[in-house]
């Protein structure tokens, strides 16, 4: 599992196989400004552009898009009828097989894809058996636990720093934060309405026939880089503050040890933990 630094984008190998994951490319978000009265030309050659580089570069044979291919929910404006079918037909020229995983701003984009696209349940897929892969909106699918790295977007992680002259900085960050799987689990299986559950680790077994493995989380930039973002370090009060800051069940189920994640740049840089970060928060 590697970063293409300095990336927002995933290059997983194995074999002769080599799969490239970015996440979070909201196209058309433009358009949604539009309607609030700024007007932003189309960033989608921009991403188109980015994304060509990184083929070019790292020849993956798959491309997964992790969710929110497109940035408006449900009904599909008339900005992403021209720019989605478009970019994908452009993908699907320099790459053997695109993937896409949908997240919660993907509502309606079968129709806006080629046929050649081969679109996933959006509670996840399992890569090469030790890969989980879901946008972040949802609870993965149990197979999913048998993995020991999953990896989601939906957060758009950043970093915001002051700086000792005041100066706000702001900067994308890649999230790598231990798991515990057993409450992982525990959590997921509440979700799922089971009852009587004694060991999670044993019911995910008897009920799902999966073996629990994960043991990491990995939260991915956005691919666009245009968009906000949710600040990692920002101060949080009060106990398990910092889980409930997020909108993602699994960050917010205490099975992800969030306070103690590593945030890195976008260049590898490792800057620390999230709690030591939020002493320079702004
Ligand atoms: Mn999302």
């Amino acid at each position: 599992m590697m970063p293409i630094r300095p990336f927002s984008a995933l290059l997983l190998r194995r074999g002769s196989k080599r799969v490239m994951v970015i996440v979070d490319l909201h196209i058309g978000w433009e358009a949604a400004l539009a309607e609030r009265g700024i007007h932003v030309p189309s960033q989608t050659p921009k991403i188109l552009e980015k994304i060509t580089q990184l083929i070019k570069n790292n020849k993956p044979t798959t491309l997964v898009v992790l969710g929110d291919v497109k940035h408006t929910i449900a009904k599909a404006e008339m900005e992403e009828w021209r720019d989605i079918p478009d970019f994908f037909e452009k993908i699907g020229e320099m790459v053997q097989e695109v993937q896409v995983i949908p997240g919660n701003h993907d509502g309606n984009l079968t129709p806006l894809l080629p046929e050649s696209v081969e679109i996933f349940p959006s509670n996840g897929v399992v890569l090469f058996g030790d890969t989980g892969l879901f946008h972040g909106h949802t609870w993965p699918a149990p197979e999913l636990l048998e993995c020991q790295n999953l990896i989601i977007g939906h957060v758009h992680p950043i970093i915001v720093v002051r700086d000792p002259l005041g100066f706000r900085i702001t900067r994308q960050v890649w999230v790598k934060a231990r798991c515990n799987g057993a409450e992982l689990a525990r959590s997921l299986l509440k979700h799922l309405k089971i009852k009587g559950v004694k060991n999670p680790v044993d019911s995910l077994r008897d009920r799902f026939d999966v073996e629990l493995r994960s043991t990491q989380l990995l939260i991915m930039p956005s691919f666009n880089e245009f968009l906000g973002g949710k600040s990692m370090n920002r101060k949080s009060r009060g106990k398990n503050a910092t889980s409930k800051m997020f909108i993602s069940p699994v960050l917010r189920s205490e099975g992800i040890d969030i306070n103690n994640a590593e945030l890195y740049l976008l260049d590898g840089t490792f800057l620390g933990s999230i709690t030591q970060l939020r002493t320079v928060s702004s």
